[in-house]
């Protein structure tokens, strides 16, 4: 199974983070992104929005962080990351989808900006950061993981670009609920510290 990876990436990094917890081989495959590889083919037919990472799996391509996730826990996961009932398929799909919107248009693009000169507004990036970190940390104040009680692809699609937000100017200080659930992760068996 091969994974279309950029290592600074933290989209790429949820699906790292994931197969390393869940003892799920990949074979990393680097992606010259700043030669632009992802824009042309073969990978801009795998992915015809020209974005990593990409996963292939024999011949089933899978494009978006969020879809691998799924992909990766209900085929070679177990039932530990991804539940057979849809109450708790929608309570992990409420997060990844935070993970794909509030997160990454706050927290993911300031760090853009400031770490890779990405065109877009700092000021409105990091002006929601917090509100997003507040929904967070509030939500963590209660609950030790971010859905159905224990570890799962919830946690890999929020942990990267939350422990990244620094390197875009956000400050984590604040979050004390969100710092122990770092820690928490970051003591699982198989944790693959951020790029
Ligand atoms: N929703 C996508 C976003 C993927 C994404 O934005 N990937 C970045 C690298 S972190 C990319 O390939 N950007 C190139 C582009 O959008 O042109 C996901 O979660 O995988």
């Amino acid at each position: 199974m091969k994974l279309y990876d950029l290592e600074a990436s933290g989209n790429c990094y949820k699906v790292r983070l994931f197969a390393s917890l869940a003892n799920i081989e990949l074979d990393i495959e680097p992606v010259d992104f700043l030669g632009g590889a992802h824009k042309q083919p073969p990978l801009a037919d795998l992915n015809p929005l020209g974005q990593l990472p990409i996963l292939e799996d024999g011949s089933h391509v899978v494009r978006d962080s969020q879809a691998i996730l799924v992909y990766l826990a209900g085929v070679y996961g177990g039932l530990a990351w991804w539940p057979a009932h849809p109450r708790g398929q929608a309570e992990i799909v409420q997060w990844l989808s935070f993970a794909a919107n509030e997160v990454q248009h706050s927290l993911c693009a300031a760090r853009l900006v400031q770490k890779f000169g990405y065109p877009l507004d700092q000021s409105v990036a990091l002006a929601s950061s917090p509100a997003v970190l507040a929904l967070l940390d509030k939500h963590l104040e209660r609950h030790d993981w971010l859905a159905i009680g224990r570890p799962s692809i919830a946690d890999c699609a929020v942990y990267p670009y939350v422990a990244l937000a620094p390197e875009g100017g956000v400050d984590l200080g604040p979050y004390s609920h969100i710092a122990r659930w770092m820690t928490r992760l970051e003591a699982l068996p198989g944790y693959l510290p951020k790029p």
